[in-house]
């Protein structure tokens, strides 16, 4: 075993704080076992039945928790992830392994034929992945990573080799998928928003005409129940979505549907912070991203903000209008450190009353709305707790000095992810185990939970998010664009090599 692929079951060096309690350490070692399980020698699968191959956000949570045991290794999966990144910047959802039968999982490479297809927009020839994006973790990830061992990041240039990357990867959402034309990024299909099922995609996808039931086979209900994943007719809908962008040759702009996501802008926004501190670790000031960083979470509560309901709401950009569905992506902008108080108090309400019910009716986030006419504790998305967005939220807390719910939040999910040994998502009541289990993210993000218990960026955020509204309007963005300009210059040494 060399040393990339050698984890050892460790606590963290660094600035990351380790239980000593027995039971914390017996649930260290069964999610370092998880993630051994799951190692494919680059990267993490997410489930070694269900999703055999690598996915984007997935690796980015893993590597959020794989930092604890081995920084090295946390390393090498973004790296992995980050090789397969296409021309126009995009990093695709999923990066396949050659090495796995076609009909593992569906859709499988012979479907998105990225390399032919995807020609024009730069896809890689020599590996074959999805052509659409998962939420952009990525920077925010390689930020966490660089601080559990900057010795380490700092020898075998991880950032500098990083930046440009992820600079690519934030100019091509922030550019080529502003399709509602106000600055936030687009999805244009639900798998790219990581939350498939969710109620919010219904409208949106009602007007989309069903591929036909067979012109395709799902291998994804060979390994889980019929009843928790999404339905026939949906799946159709996702099929006909992703063939059309495909003939289009993964060009951005004409598709039916485009939705503005409060979840996929929020970590977008977090990993522009990310990228800023990056920046400034590599020589740069990182003020310009730091400015854009709060822009942008100006235009999220411009945009998406529901005063009413207290709750964020997805756009829908080819209907126009926002859509009436209350999901867990509408809490996750707790995450950013310039989001209003009055936001964020109201975002803290909806989280502890009766649409989220946390510390009362459940102790976990369901995904969805538990009063919703869509809610169903165990179908995909529409119900279940699932342990990113758990992590996301407890932290998200944590940023807002919101200690007591942070703390019961991060009690809950240690609990649920032993005992449901690491389930892909559960029910939000019960803690029932639901999908895979031995799931790579729950592991690693119970890892992240036992290890660092300070939260993500502790005084840091707090600290740039002043600075940027320090100056007046047209002053600020002069200095914004020249700066901007500047930290991309001084940092374009770091090259894809
Ligand atoms: C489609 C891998 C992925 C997660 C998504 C989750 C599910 C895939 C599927 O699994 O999506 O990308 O086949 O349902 O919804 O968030 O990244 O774990």
């Amino acid at each position: 075993m060399d040393r990339t692929t050698q984890l050892v079951a460790r606590p963290a060096e660094s600035s990351a704080v380790y239980d000593p309690a027995p039971a914390a350490g017996s649930l260290h070692l069964r999610a370092v076992e998880v993630l051994e399980g799951n190692w494919t020698g680059t990267s993490t699968v997410p489930s070694r039945r269900l999703y055999p191959h690598q996915w984007s956000w997935d690796s980015a949570f893993v590597a959020i928790g794989l930092r604890h045991v081995s920084p090295l290794r946390a390393q090498t999966e973004l790296e992995t992830l980050l090789d397969a990144q296409w021309g126009d910047g995009r990093i695709p959802h999923i990066v396949f392994n050659p090495s796995v039968p076609l009909d593992a999982y569906f859709p499988s490479p012979d479907f998105w034929r990225s390399s032919a297809a995807g020609r024009a927009a730069g896809a890689p020839r020599t590996v074959q992945t999805s052509g659409i994006v998962q939420p952009p973790v990525h920077a925010l990830a390689a930020w966490l990573v660089h601080r559990a061992d900057p010795g380490l990041s700092r020898a075998r240039g991880f950032l500098a080799r990083a930046y440009p990357r992820l600079a690519a990867w934030h100019r091509y959402l922030l550019h080529r998928r502003d399709l509602g034309g106000g600055g936030l990024a687009s999805v244009v299909h639900p798998w790219e928003q990581g939350m498939d099922n969710a109620p919010s995609w219904d409208a949106p996808l009602a007007r989309i005409t069903p591929a036909p039931a067979r012109s395709f086979r799902r291998a994804d209900l060979d390994h889980g129940a019929a009843e928790d994943r999404p339905t026939d007719l949906d799946y159709g809908r996702y099929v006909r979505l992703a063939t059309e962008y495909r003939d289009g040759g993964y060009a951005d702009g004409g598709g039916d549907f485009a939705v503005e996501d409060p979840s996929f802008n929020a970590l977008l926004i977090a990993s522009e912070h990310a990228l800023a501190r990056i920046a400034h670790e590599l020589g740069a000031t990182g003020a310009a991203r730091h400015a854009r960083a709060e822009r942008l979470t100006a235009a999220l509560v411009a945009r998406l903000w529901d005063p009413a309901e207290g709750i964020f709401l997805c756009r829908d950009v080819r209907g126009g209008g926002l859509i009436e569905e209350r999901g867990v992506s509408g809490l996750v902008p707790l995450l950013l450190p310039g989001l209003p108080r009055e936001v964020v108090d109201a975002v803290v309400r909806t989280l502890r009353g009766p649409h989220f019910g946390v510390g009362a009716a459940t102790r976990l986030v369901p995904s969805y709305d538990l009063l919703g006419e869509a809610f169903d504790p165990h179908r995909y998305w529409r119900g279940p707790a699932w342990f990113n967005t758990g992590w996301l939220l407890e932290r998200g807390l944590r940023v807002h000095g919101e200690r007591a719910l942070a703390d019961g939040l991060r009690a809950a999910s240690l609990e649920a992810a032993g005992a449901s040994d690491f389930a892909e998502y559960v029910d939000p009541y019960t803690g029932e185990a639901c999908g895979a289990t031995g799931f790579s993210w729950t592991a690693a993000l119970t890892l992240d939970l036992l290890h660092d218990t300070e939260g993500l960026h502790g005084d840091e955020n707090a600290r740039h998010a002043g600075d940027a509204g320090d100056e007046p309007h047209d002053t600020e963005s002069v200095r914004r664009d020249t700066e901007n300009a500047r930290d991309d210059t001084v940092l374009k040494g770091g090259d894809r090599g």
